[in-house]
Formats: C-alpha cells, structure tokens, sequence
C-alpha cells in the first residue's frame, strides 16, 4: 500500500470523572491521534501514553515527539508495506516507544482491514462475536462512594470489578466490598504501588478470593513477581511488566504470574499483542483485554483484539459514556445488560470516526508526507 500522508493530531478530552490509580489523578486526555490516508482509504490509530510518563516511560508529548520525527517519516517512506503486521520490522531500529510504534501500526490494520473488506476483529484472528466486560474502579474519596459505583456498575451488567488499590486503599476495601458482594467476581491492580516488605500484608489480600492481584510490584519486575506468586493463593496478573512475547515468555516460564492483561499501546500494536495472546495461549495462561481510558478509536481496537479465543476473562474495556460525555466514535460503544460487548460485524473498525467533532477537539496538528 502506498502511504499518501499522515495526519498526526492532539486532541483534548475531559473525562466525565476524574480516575484516580496509585500514581495519579488523571482529570483531562491529552490523546494523540494518527489519521493514515493510504490510496483512497483512512486508517486511524489512538495513542494510549498517558500525559505523564507515570504508567511508563511514554507520555503524549514522547510520542508526539518520536511520531514525528522518527516514526511517520519512515512509514511515509515505507517502500513495500502491505500489512499492519509489516510495521514492527519497519519501526525495528526505534528501540522502545511502544505506544507511539502502536498509534501507527494500527491505524495500518484499520486500513487493512478496509481494503480486504473485513471485520478488524476476523483479520486478527478473532472468533468471538462479543466479549466479557469489566470496570476498572479508581481510588474514591471514600467506601461508601465506592460502593454506590460498584452497586451503579453491578446493575449495568458489568462482569468483573476491578478495585484500583495501594497502601492505604485496599483489605478495609476488600472487606467491605467482599461482605457485600460475596460471590462476585473482584480483583485489584496495585499499579506497582507494593514493595518486597509489603508481602505479609498482601498475603492478607488471599482471604478476599480476588480473581487476580494486577501487578503489585515494580513496573519492569520478573524476579520479585516470582517470588511472590510463591507466596499467595492468589493469582498474578501483569500489566506493566509485559512489554512483548519475550517477556510473556519470561513471566510464565518464571511463573511471575498466572494471568496477562495485553494492553495493544504498551506492547507496540496489534503484531505482538497477538504474539503475547498466542504464546500465553499455548502455555494455558489466560489473557484479557486492559484499557488506557481510550477514546472511541483506542476502545474499538481494544473490542477488535478482544475478539481473539484466549481473551476468556471480563477485561477492562468498557462503555464509551462511563469515560467520556460525547466519544469520537459512532455509535459509541455500549455494554449489553449481560455485562458484553457485541463486536461489530461490519467492514474495518466497525465505527464510524466523527472527524467534525475530532477536528473541534483538536490542538495541535501536524501533516507527515514523504
Ligand atoms: O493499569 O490498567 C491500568 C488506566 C490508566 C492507566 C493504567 C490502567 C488504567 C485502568 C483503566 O485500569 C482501564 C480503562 O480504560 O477502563
Ligand atoms: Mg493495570
């Protein structure tokens, strides 16, 4: 396919409440978005970075950055580019910049999914018509306004609650929510906010019967991981830490974790988000599907990958409106009253970009051609 430019675009989103994890409190989304023209078709990506370099080292304004300069110029050059999945050799000698690498690679799997006149989910594999769904819950003032989300998320469907918790914010909360609530299912991601003296206090976490404990040390950690698991009747599950099928295979090998959340930003796009599905998948170590607080772009690519077998747990992709009053898609994305979202059955990301809205939202733009 030949690249006919790159439209690389900020655009600036409130959040309809503000989200709250061991690192931060995110109010705003800077979100960067690349929009592909390639022979008459448009292919979008959404960056996932976060405005600061908290979750990783990426951030809205590093991957503005090496967009520009490094990695649109070369797709725009790219001299034989057929697939989405030609983009991670393309993008090879840029080391690290995971979610910059993903903004591009998959707007290309958008476009191809367009040409080849698919569903983006049936070109990556999928064999799921709807997909189990999750909320991920932040830090709240209080238990008592926590508890009257879960209750609110409970009766949309919701499948799985997911308590973001740190030092501080997590066995009062457990308890509370487990005594209410005794047979749902429930987990926490830490966010890394543990450390290796904290693992009396997270074996206290087992008594809650937590599907899993997202990712409660260090950020770039095996080691520790493995020595933990050891430790608890919980599962791990590792966020942070999988950046890529090696490290994947290094956490089960290592048995750091018993569950991977596959995130498409922090592994580099759709190629090794599937790489890490499939090795998890031959190894029996089930995945889900995380989220970054996406808009419409992000979440639709987000349900496509879902789709695939091993993706068996409720992740973290949800209603378009818990996150944002108006999205940047149409129709916007909506949850069924069994907690699923059905995946469309329609050529390319099966929602329709809504570029007026996108063009109002928008700060800063930038044009990349050969
Ligand atoms: O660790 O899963 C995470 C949001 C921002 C950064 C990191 C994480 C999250 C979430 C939200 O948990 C998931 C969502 O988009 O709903
Ligand atoms: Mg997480």
């Amino acid at each position: 396919m030949r690249i006919d430019g790159i439209v690389l675009r900020e655009i600036q989103l409130p959040l309809v409440r503000p989200f709250e994890t061991s690192f931060g409190v995110t109010r705003h989304r800077r979100i960067l978005l690349a929009e592909v023209r390639s022979e008459g078709l448009v292919g979008w990506g959404e960056c996932t970075a976060g405005e600061r370099p908290y979750f990783s080292a990426e951030s809205t304004d590093t991957c503005w950055q090496v967009i520009l300069s490094e990695l649109g110029p070369m797709l725009a050059a790219a001299p034989d580019l057929e697939h989405g999945g030609d983009c991670p050799k393309l993008f090879n000698q840029v080391r690290g910049h995971q979610m910059a690498k993903a903004t591009l690679e998959n707007a290309i799997w958008d476009i191809e999914a367009q040409r080849e006149a698919l569903p983006l989910s049936t070109l990556l594999g999928g064999v799921r018509e709807k997909i189990p769904c999750g909320v991920s819950l932040g830090i709240q003032k209080s238990i008592l306004e926590l508890m009257a989300i879960i209750e609110k998320e409970l009766a949309a469907g919701y499948q799985r609650i997911k308590l973001k918790c740190k030092p501080g914010w997590d066995v009062d909360v457990f308890e509370k929510v487990r005594s209410r609530w005794p047979d749902i299912l429930l987990s926490c991601d830490a966010n890394s906010a543990y450390r290796l003296r904290d693992q009396e206090h997270i074996s206290a976490f087992d008594q809650f019967d937590l599907l899993m404990i997202e990712q409660p040390l260090w950020h770039d950690d095996f080691f520790f991981h493995s020595s933990l698991q050891k430790h608890l009747k919980t599962a791990i599950c590792l966020d942070e830490s999988i950046r890529n099928r090696r490290d994947a295979l290094a956490a089960i090998e290592m048995e750091s974790c018993r569950i991977i959340n596959i995130k498409l930003g922090r592994v580099g796009g759709f190629s090794e988000a599937i790489a890490v599905h499939n090795a998890a998948m031959e190894r029996g170590v089930p995945v889900w599907c995380g989220g970054m607080l996406e808009a419409g772009i992000g979440r639709s690519h987000n349900i496509a990958l879902a789709s695939l077998e091993n993706f068996s747990l409720p992740g973290d992709v949800s209603a378009s409106a818990r996150y944002w009053a108006e999205d940047i898609i149409e129709p916007e994305v909506t949850v069924t009253s069994k907690g699923e979202i059905e995946i469309p059955a329609i050529p390319g990301r099966g929602y329709e970009v809504r570029t007026d809205l996108i063009e109002s939202l928008t700060v800063r733009k930038e044009t990349i051609r050969e």
